[in-house]
């Protein structure tokens, strides 16, 4: 405080000695400020101009953590990382397509030899059965006009005779069975009478016709296929005895007995066909 009020009273006067020296003696003022040395603040200079750039400071210390960031942009795929463990069996799949045909194997060994005779003649037997058979169901097949008009077949060892239940005049009955490649039954021994009786009686019938007559010579009976009766015939009692003077041809009755009838009338009738020809 003493030093300021002693410097005011100096800067005073130094003023006023300033203003006197100074219109007269300018020069010379400014030469005895100069050796004066008062220290008195001069006007404020115009700013310099701008220094360089000064060296970077230190680093601050660490702030604070920051707050957590909000989304961002999804970031690119990063690379594939390892391999894990394997993971357990899984269910068992669909059955798959057959695959193609595999290459033909090796050659079998041979076999041993077997009883083949009875085998074949087995066989062959079968082959005959089989050939008799479609034989006879073709015979059926042309025969029958129908299954109801036919009561069946009946066959003895060379002969298939077969009774047709269409009434028919005599004539017409062998037109009949030639049309079938026969003729009407032609009993020319015991055994094919009785054949032919059989298949009358199962049938329920009293009578058919039968391939006998005398048309061409009165008296002179022939088989239907002009062959002559010999050792062997069935004549009812008294019979023929061509009643009416009108007795030409000839049926069965149902015990196998023959009798001469008229031709004209119309009665069932049963044809014979050889078996050969079957
Ligand atoms: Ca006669
Ligand atoms: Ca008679």
């Amino acid at each position: 405080m003493i030093g300021e009020k002693l410097l005011l009273p100096i800067l005073l006067m130094s003023v006023l000695r300033l203003l006197t020296l100074q219109t007269s003696y300018g020069q010379q003022f400014a030469e005895e400020s100069c050796t004066v040395q008062i220290l008195v603040p001069g006007l404020k200079g115009e700013p310099g101009e701008k220094g360089l750039k000064g060296a970077p400071g230190r680093p601050g210390r660490l702030g604070p953590a920051g707050e957590i960031g909000h989304n961002g942009i999804k970031g690119q795929k990063g690379i594939m990382g390892r391999y894990g463990k394997v993971g357990p069996s899984g269910w068992k799949g669909v059955k798959g397509d057959m695959g193609d045909a595999g290459p033909q194997g090796p050659n079998g060994d041979p076999g041993v030899p077997c009883e083949c005779t009875p085998m074949r003649k087995m066989i062959g037997e079968m082959d005959i059965l089989v050939a008799q058979l479609s034989s006879e169901l073709k015979f059926i097949k042309n025969a029958l006009p129908s299954p109801a008009a036919v009561a069946g077949i009946k066959e003895t060892d060379s002969k298939v005779y077969l009774l047709v239940k269409e009434e028919k005049r005599y004539s017409d009955a062998e037109v009949y069975c030639q049309a079938r490649g026969g003729h009407l039954a032609m009993p020319k021994d015991e055994g094919a009478n009785a054949a032919i009786a059989g298949y009358i009686t199962d049938a329920g019938l009293n009578r058919v016709y039968i391939g006998i007559h005398d048309t061409h010579q009165e008296g002179v009976f022939t088989y239907v296929d002009l062959s002559a009766m010999t050792t062997f015939s069935k004549w009812r009692k008294g019979e023929p005895n061509n009643a009416y003077d009108d007795e030409d041809c000839v049926e069965m009755v149902a015990s196998g007995e023959w009798t001469d009838v008229a031709c004209n009338p119309t009665m069932y009738f049963v044809c014979e066909f050889d078996k050969d020809s079957v």
